[in-house]
């Protein structure tokens, strides 16, 4: 492949940009680092890792509850990034902005919250074959709970929901829909709008896993018309420990708190409780303050860049790893959709994924390897793990070339 070859996209300066993440610049092994393990977790750029030592280093204090200066700074910091991821995803208001630990967190929240609520014995949940774990397990627990039953649409061999079995599905029954936005085991993006529209037409919720979708592509929760949408800081370009649940203020306010404890009341008494006002009544004790802040600077980051721009610099380096895996003899890829986001699933004959991750690690070259905690996907596809190379913004056409090298080596190895 002709690594020099430039991307065609305009104003997409990549060598610019990697060089606001200090990490992009070390070696692994000797080796400069090729880090394509970003649907795990993204790196950071200094924005983020400033404003988050600023935070400690200068404005330090607990939210909400201080009339003294530093605690106002902390506040009104921390009051401005939910404003931020507002206008991010286009939330109507900031109190549909619930700060949680991360998408698993959104997503049980909800199954907690509004799953025990109104979902009975007998009522249907539908969610999709290619679901991370994070938007199976807890549904399966609501259902144990409460004798609702788990739904689940098929994919076909390239990784697409099949629309005709989702309709099939749908009844009178059907109480909530939970669907992921982009799978992080395939890649394939979704058609959530039609999802989402068609569970409307049955008067049925919808929660959208947003997790791998918000650092690839641009989204507006109101268009969308999604009732629930997740996501986390940490794959976007943010700290670990931090996300946001969104949900429709009317949906928000008629459902119970999950957790119970500090900054979620109004006042209590041992005869009776008021709850806070949204978003306060979701976010019970000290909340992950430097974790929201630099979330805050995450998404002025990526805003700054902009997120279409984004997507067609992805859209062209994955079609240019596609183009360069599919040369490799043995290789066969999983997750062949149609529409599909910066994320190459793929087995080997001969060589085990596991192994061929070691010996890439030996190159520098981060990878992940297994189930993705996607196992019915694996089971989908009769594998037990694939290898999985996901991009970024910051990763280059040099760096597909170095990953494609280092599989051509790997096999040279086995076969
Ligand atoms: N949903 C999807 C689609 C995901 O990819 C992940 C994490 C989650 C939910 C859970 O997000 P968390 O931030 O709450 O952990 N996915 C991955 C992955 O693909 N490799 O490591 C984590």
């Amino acid at each position: 492949m002709n690594s020099t070859a430039a991307l065609t996209t305009p104003a997409f300066n990549v060598d610019a940009l990697r060089q606001d993440f200090p990490i992009l610049s070390r070696a692994v092994r000797g080796k400069p680092l090729v880090y394509l393990d970003n649907a795990a977790t993204s790196q950071k750029p200094t924005q983020v890792i400033e404003t988050i030592s600023r935070y400690y280093s200068e404005y330090n204090s607990n939210i909400h509850r201080g009339v003294h200066s530093l605690s106002e700074e902390a506040t009104s910091a921390y009051e401005a990034a939910r404003e931020k991821c507002q206008s991010f995803i286009n939330a109507s208001s900031d109190k549909e902005i619930i700060f949680v630990k991360g998408t698993t967190e959104a997503i049980n929240l909800v199954a907690n919250t509004y799953g025990r609520a109104n979902i009975k014995a007998g009522d249907e949940i539908i969610v999709s074959w290619m679901e991370h774990h994070s938007n199976i397990v807890p549904w399966q627990m609501l259902c144990e709970q409460n004798g609702a039953v788990l739904k689940v649409i098929p994919i076909n061999d390239a990784g697409e929901l099949i629309m005709d079995e989702y309709r099939k599905l749908l009844s009178s029954k059907t109480k909530l829909v939970a669907v992921g936005h982009i799978s992080n085991a395939l890649g394939s993006i979704n058609p959530i709008k039609e999802i989402i529209d068609l569970a409307h037409q049955h008067d049925a919720v919808v929660v959208i896993d947003g997790a791998q979708a918000t650092p690839h592509t641009s989204i507006d929760v109101q268009s969308l018309d999604c009732d629930f949408y997740a996501f986390s800081s940490h794959k976007l370009f943010g700290p670990t420990g931090v996300g946001v649940l969104y949900g429709k203020q009317a949906l928000l306010e008629a459902m119970p708190p999950y957790q119970g404890g500090g900054d979620m009341i109004k006042m209590v008494t041992f005869e009776k409780t008021m709850y806070n006002e949204l978003p306060h009544k979701f976010e019970a004790g000290t909340p992950n303050i430097a974790g929201v802040i630099g979330l805050g600077a995450a998404i002025d980051y990526v805003s700054e860049i902009g997120l279409d721009a984004i997507a067609t610099y992805e859209h062209e380096l994955l079609e240019y790893a596609t183009e360069a895996a599919l040369t490799i003899d043995g290789l066969r890829l999983i997750g062949t959709a149609r529409n599909k986001a910066s994320i190459l699933s793929f087995v080997m004959d001969k060589v085990h994924p596991h192994d061929l991750g070691t010996i890439l690690d030996h190159n520098g070259i981060a990878i992940r390897t297994g189930h993705h905690c996607a196992m019915p996907v694996m089971d989908r596809f009769e594998i037990p793990a694939t290898a999985r190379a996901s991009f970024a913004f910051y990763n280059t056409k040099h760096e597909i070339d170095v990953l494609i090298e280092g599989i051509e080596n790997a096999k040279k190895v086995f076969c």
